[in-house]
């Protein structure tokens, strides 16, 4: 059972707990069919992260904001920074683009064409500038390269292409920034990813050193993948750098983080905690990665907020003893009832406690349709000129 006189250390911890939410998520996005474009959603990177303070002051744990280049390319990176601090926001993690120009048809990094992979190799220093001006600490790469056909390209010869890439990027970095290298099982690539799974990028991250870990974007395995046990593995490694929160019922479908399998989020925190690695000093950057295609964006970036908050709370009310000795003492349905049991609370009112302890809205949700914010940006950027999912 959940002891009351336990609640002091998972509030502390749950006050402690950071989520970085990402600049394109408040920008206009949808599927390859169609996007459906929304009223007042930013049209320069300063107005997303002016929308990213907004959820970070309703919500008290997303202080920081992820840029993705070049869809948040400026030109004065240090000016960028002072704006998001005079809001209360820190730049985030750099999130790297190489997917989006005619040259990267058959890869950028990984490219047969040693004139493209420059280019690539190029946009990630590049990146590491970008870091150096606004003081972000996290460099992310995601890499679409891959092929389409058995035979196109040479497998092996495009792991080593790309660990080339890596090195020269990690040899670049200064000494308190690092990689983040995330994987992806398929798409746009069809036949073979060349950084399809953890253990491609784990092994990647080994051979570049301590500087490299990886980042598990929630979205991104096989059906039926069991994500909390590559946490686990990651973690006792001592190289799970990141999430990219997002929820998925299929493929990549980057919707709403918790939504369509809390308890899967929740066994990942799990894992976290049992590890004792949600406090920020260890070093784990916990972002969303999504998209808001139908839904209103700043509303489901707050609720995504939440769905992990609340996801935490539970994983923070485990029995650890209990759980512990049921599991010594092969008590195969008493160890799964400790789990069920945070699992099953109903973390809500701890929550909206917490918040307003806080000096917060203990319901972030409705404060935001209370604050006449939406009305506010619908009115103030009523010119046409969002900005959306790639500018
Ligand atoms: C790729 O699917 C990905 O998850 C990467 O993190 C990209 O940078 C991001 O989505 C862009 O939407
Ligand atoms: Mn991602
Ligand atoms: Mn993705």
């Amino acid at each position: 059972m959940i002891l009351l006189s336990d609640l002091t250390a998972v509030k502390a911890a749950l006050r402690a707990q950071r989520i970085e939410t990402p600049s394109w998520a408040y920008a206009n996005s949808g599927t390859r069919f169609k996007v459906f474009p929304q009223p007042g959603v930013p049209r320069t990177p300063e107005e997303k992260i002016a929308d990213a303070a907004k959820v970070h002051e309703l919500t008290g744990i997303a202080p920081s904001v992820a840029l993705h280049i070049p869809w948040d390319r400026v030109d004065d990176y240090g000016a960028l920074t002072k704006y998001a601090h005079d809001l209360g926001i820190e730049i985030g993690a750099i999130n790297t683009n190489v997917f989006q120009d005619e040259d990267y048809k058959l890869g950028s990094v990984t490219n047969p064409a040693p004139r493209i992979r420059r280019k690539a190799t190029d946009h990630l220093l590049e990146a590491i500038d970008i870091m150096d001006a606004t003081g972000s600490k996290d460099l992310k790469f995601w890499f679409s390269d891959g092929i389409n056909y058995p035979g196109q390209d040479d497998l092996r010869s495009r792991q080593d292409r790309l660990a080339a890439a890596l090195r020269e990027a990690y040899d670049r970095l200064g000494d308190d920034q690092r990689i983040l290298l995330e994987y992806k099982l398929f798409e746009p690539a069809f036949y073979a990813t060349d950084v399809p799974d953890w253990g491609t990028s784990y092994a990647h991250c080994v051979e570049l050193g301590p500087k490299a870990t990886v980042c598990i974007d929630t979205g991104h395995h096989a059906p039926g993948t069991n994500i909390e046990f590559i946490v686990a593995f990651l973690l006792r490694q001592g190289k799970l750098g990141a999430f990219d929160f997002n929820s998925r019922f299929y493929a990549d479908d980057d919707l709403m983080a918790g939504a369509a399998d809390p308890f899967q989020l929740f066994r990942i925190m799990w894992e976290i905690v049992r590890a004792d690695a949600l406090d920020p000093s260890y070093g784990i950057n916990f972002m969303l990665d999504q998209c808001h295609n139908i839904e209103a964006k700043i509303p489901a970036i707050i609720r995504s907020v939440l769905n992990v908050q609340e996801a935490t709370a539970k994983a923070l009310l485990v029995d650890k003893e209990a759980l512990f000795a049921a599991q010594q003492n092969g008590d195969v349905l008493g160890a799964n009832a400790v789990l069920m049991d945070a699992y099953n609370t109903d973390v809500r009112p701890l929550l909206a406690e917490l918040r307003e302890e806080a000096g917060l809205d203990p319901d972030p949700i409705a404060a935001y349709h209370r604050s006449g914010y939406q009305e506010k940006i619908v009115a103030e950027r009523a010119d046409g000129r969002q900005a959306g999912w790639g500018a």
